[in-house]
């Protein structure tokens, strides 16, 4: 049975951007292979949000910030744990561009996230302070949203951290998986379903939806 897409519900369509395609500076292996995919589930739906990393170029999650650490390196901050990344997605540049063969010209929202030099932002919902919103979980209830589904880059870090923080928020969240990928460092990919499962987010794959 195929899962039938109301008019209320939303598709978020999470960081389809270049730095996290092949030839990116944090390429998900495979996040070119989910952008027809992407497109064909977005014909089902009339309202779509898209989010967009955006980091000013000394943002506090690059590693070249951090004299002596490297990519992948983990560094406590107040709010917590950092992973560190390769600069990516830094305003204005190519790769913080989204996807030009993403064919979704009904989105009716672009979230950047991660602008505060200072915090990180994996989650659409809330800063990684777990404090300082986005406006995002507003702006669905303003707008009367549905439930919510997710795509995009990448699973165990902004899909997964925009699920859990979407259901705390309220919603009801299903991860489309097969319409992600994920970057999968150090047993993230593992830890993110789990923590995903706990939260009470829902996991489907694509057939369900296009039948
Ligand atoms: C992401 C790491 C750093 C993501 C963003 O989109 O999953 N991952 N910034
Ligand atoms: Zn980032």
């Amino acid at each position: 049975m195929t899962i039938s897409i109301a008019p209320q519900d939303v598709l978020v369509v999470v960081d389809m951007q270049y730095d996290f395609l092949p030839g990116g500076s944090l390429a998900v292996a495979g996040g070119d292979e989910i952008v027809p995919l992407i497109n064909a589930l977005a014909k089902k739906f009339s309202h779509v949000v898209l989010t967009q990393d955006w980091h000013p170029k000394d943002h506090i999650s690059f590693a070249s910030q951090h004299p002596g650490k490297q990519p992948f390196d983990t560094i406590a901050l107040d709010y917590g744990p950092q992973v560190l990344w390769p600069d990516h997605c830094v305003w204005a540049s190519r790769g913080a561009e989204l996807s030009r063969d993403l064919d979704i010209p009904q989105a009716q929202l672009i979230l950047r996230k991660g602008y505060n030099r200072t915090i990180d932002s994996y989650s659409g919902f809330q800063e990684a302070d777990r404090h300082t919103p986005t406006g995002l979980a507003s702006y669905l209830n303003e707008r009367e949203a549905g439930r919510l589904y997710l795509v995009g880059l990448a699973t165990d870090f902004c899909v997964a951290w925009t699920a859990i923080d979407g259901a705390a928020a309220g919603f009801d969240v299903t991860v489309i998986e097969d319409a992600t990928r994920a970057i999968d460092a150090n047993g993230s990919l593992e830890r993110a379903w789990s923590d995903m499962d706990a939260a009470g987010v829902q996991r489907i794959v694509s057939r369900e939806i296009l039948g």
